[in-house]
């Protein structure tokens, strides 16, 4: 996911574990604002890195979220879970860090409570809706879905939620809306992160309004029966399997309904490298590297395990392959 640092045709062997300049110096920003207290427990965690990534959460020290196991067609993976300490310490969310391991020791910051979720834009019905209402919405359902980062790693896991069409629906989208944006939360006191050059905050994504109805489209509360970890996006994050991981936004504040196809953080980053449409396509090469294959996290052997082929659309082809018929994937990618 990172911007290229050299122009001189230098390909880095792996791109996403390189850390470009512009976080190097941003870095040094964070570590003075950290320095003066405004965040005063994630300079506790930089400091212990290795004692905090031992003390990684588990299952049962946050508030558990079952869910029933969803019939959603596609929606129970027969694949080895990834465990939850992996699923927990090797995260991008760039708001707390660049580093996989930043997000697990820099998100406790991150205050869920109370948290709204406001749904505008083209809908009859648009309103605010506190999370505990937002939970309610709908019965919680549990999806093994594997989640695909566009750096060529992937992972199996429990999500629980319901569909976003549920949401969708209640709202009532007017005739001219035709995307759906996600704005997420940018909060430069509890995110060290948001300031910095990275990327254009608040993160945004979007989906077109038949991808967002989609009954795999998931708008996730949590995990491994539990509420979800900070890290991870809580208390509210979509999921969308089919896609590359970066198109499922975390710690989501607005829903808003659109006529226009919306801007997205990493299209606009760096638009050449990230499309809007994003889906998993082992055809279509990233302009740095393939992407063919790819590699569970915890599969033993940490970057070098063995890698698997990339399957279309991550596997989801026979349930979402019709969205996108006599679409040039190669053009929209
Ligand atoms: N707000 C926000 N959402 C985000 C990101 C981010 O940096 N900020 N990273 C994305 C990327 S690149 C991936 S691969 C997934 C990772 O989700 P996970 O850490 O739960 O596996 O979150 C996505 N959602
Ligand atoms: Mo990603």
């Amino acid at each position: 996911m990172l911007i290229q640092t050299r122009n001189d045709g230098f390909v880095h062997p792996l791109s996403s574990e390189i850390t470009p300049q512009s976080a190097y110096e941003d870095r040094r920003r964070v570590l003075k604002l950290m320095a003066s207290g405004a965040a005063g427990a994630a300079l506790a965690s930089w400091a212990s890195r290795d004692a905090l990534a031992q003390a990684a959460p588990a299952p049962g020290k946050l508030a558990a979220l079952k869910g029933v196991k969803s019939t959603v067609p596609g929606a129970q993976t027969m694949e080895k879970l990834t465990d939850y300490k992996d699923a927990t310490t090797y995260n991008n969310y760039y708001e707390f860090g660049t580093d996989k391991a930043d997000p697990a020791k820099n998100a406790n910051t991150l205050k869920t409570a109370p948290w709204t979720v406001e749904v505008e834009g083209l809908v009859k019905k648009p309103g605010k809706y506190g999370l505990e209402d937002l939970i309610k919405l709908s019965a919680q359902e549990e999806r093994v879905y594997r989640l695909r980062c566009v750096e060529g790693w992937s992972m199996v896991i429990p999500w629980v939620g319901y569909s976003l069409s549920e949401l969708i629906k209640r709202v009532e989208p007017q005739g001219n809306a035709k995307y759906v944006e996600f704005v997420t939360l940018a909060d430069p006191k509890t995110m060290p992160f948001v300031g910095s050059r990275i990327l254009d905050w608040p993160y945004t994504e979007g989906l077109r309004l038949d991808e967002a109805m989609h009954p795999l489209t998931l708008l996730s509360f949590g995990m491994y029966g539990e509420v979800l970890p900070n890290q991870n996006g809580a208390p509210v994050r979509i999921v969308v399997p089919w896609k590359y991981g970066f198109k499922s936004g975390k710690s989501i504040v607005k829903i808003r309904f659109v006529e226009k196809e919306p801007g997205t953080a990493w299209n606009k980053a760096a638009a050449q490298e990230y499309g809007f449409y994003s889906n998993v396509n082992p055809n279509v090469d990233h302009p740095r590297w393939s992407q063919a294959t790819e590699r569970r996290i915890g599969d033993g052997g940490g970057l070098f395990a063995k890698r698997t082929k990339t399957l279309m659309f991550n596997g989801y082809e026979p349930q979402v392959g019709q969205l996108y018929a006599g679409m040039d994937l190669k053009k929209n990618f």
